[in-house]
């Protein structure tokens, strides 16, 4: 896995690139695993980066992207468009054509997408858009805008990916709870974790999965959360061990609408880039039993993401 040193485009000052030798994960996953959340970027000399994107990241193909999937032992990838291609969905649609149907993905999509464009995203795979919320990451769209789009999606089955830090939920609140779909939350809605897992802040996000049957979350971005960091690689302390509880509460407490990705190449961490190998050996701690990482891993993105090989096995 080498990382690309050249293109046509400067990353972002400071970026981090992405671990190039993960090592090899001491928690095995099970047979079928789906990484829910990776993303692609470029190459950008074949998929430009689009002109409004707030960061410029290293290259990230699909075949890395593959080969990490291979590395891990997982089966199958959930790539979600990033945000450094704008609406732009051609290295995703490249990525899922080229997986064999392994990969399926969550597009970015504006209002002014046709019905044709839409179906030609879904016969590439995509079964989701994402609203992104945070303000670093993309301009502001009106709200009536993304509803018009859900509205649309939800006729193809597909379901919305929100992304949002917790300081925003209650004003986002009266739109989540409008979307007509699934609605699936990134990394837990991040929590401010320095806040304790009793904060109100993290009361409000499980009261929201509480009180709505049709909301999902990542239980993902540990490395993204932490405040005390990854361990010694392999120690007997869990990694980023701060993440655990929010994480756990939420997989015990919902455990067939929960998620689980890497997030590779990782966009935009500022501290360290995490070994993939580590991130892996995260899952046991948050769910502990196999029956837990069996609907973690492989039943519910089966459900969400390949319904039509969704088996009573896959309950
Ligand atoms: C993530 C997180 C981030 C970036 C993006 O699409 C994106 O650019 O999602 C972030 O910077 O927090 O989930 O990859």
């Amino acid at each position: 896995m080498n990382i690309p040193t050249s293109g046509p485009f400067d990353k972002t000052p400071g970026w981090l690139d992405w671990f190039s030798a993960p090592a090899r994960p001491r928690f095995q996953v099970p047979p079928g695993s789906v990484d829910a959340h990776c993303h692609v970027f470029g190459p950008g000399d074949r998929f430009p980066y689009a002109p409004e994107r707030k960061y410029t990241p290293c290259d990230a193909g699909k075949e890395q992207l593959f080969a990490l999937r291979d590395h891990l032992g997982f089966a199958r990838n959930v790539v979600v468009q990033a945000t450094c291609h704008g609406a732009d969905n051609r290295a995703l649609v490249d990525a899922l054509q080229a997986s064999g149907g392994r990969a399926r993905g969550v597009a970015t999509v504006r209002r002014s997408a046709t019905d044709e464009e839409l179906q030609a995203l879904h016969a590439a795979g995509v079964r989701g858009v994402r609203f992104n919320f945070v303000k670093r990451l993309v301009d502001f769209t009106p709200k009536d805008e993304l509803m018009d789009i859900a509205t649309r999606i939800a006729r193809l089955g597909w379901h919305v990916v929100v992304y949002f830090e917790a300081v925003d939920l209650p004003e986002l609140w009266d739109f989540f709870t409008r979307l007509p779909t699934t609605v699936v939350v990134d990394h837990m809605g991040r929590p401010d974790v320095a806040k304790g897992v009793e904060s109100e802040e993290f009361a409000l996000f499980l009261k929201f999965m509480d009180a709505h049957p049709n909301v999902w979350s990542k239980v993902s971005c540990p490395e993204r959360l932490s405040v005390s960091g990854p361990p010694a690689l392999h120690g007997e302390q869990a990694p980023y061990r701060d993440v655990v509880p929010f994480a756990r509460t939420v997989v015990e407490r919902f455990p067939d609408r929960v998620l689980w990705g890497t997030d590779w190449p990782h966009p935009n961490l500022k501290g360290h880039m995490p070994d993939d190998g580590l991130l892996v050996d995260f899952i046991p701690h948050i769910a502990p039993t196999a029956l837990l990482q069996k609907k973690l891993l492989v039943d519910n993105p089966m459900r969400l993401y390949w319904p039509e090989e969704h088996t009573p096995e896959h309950s």
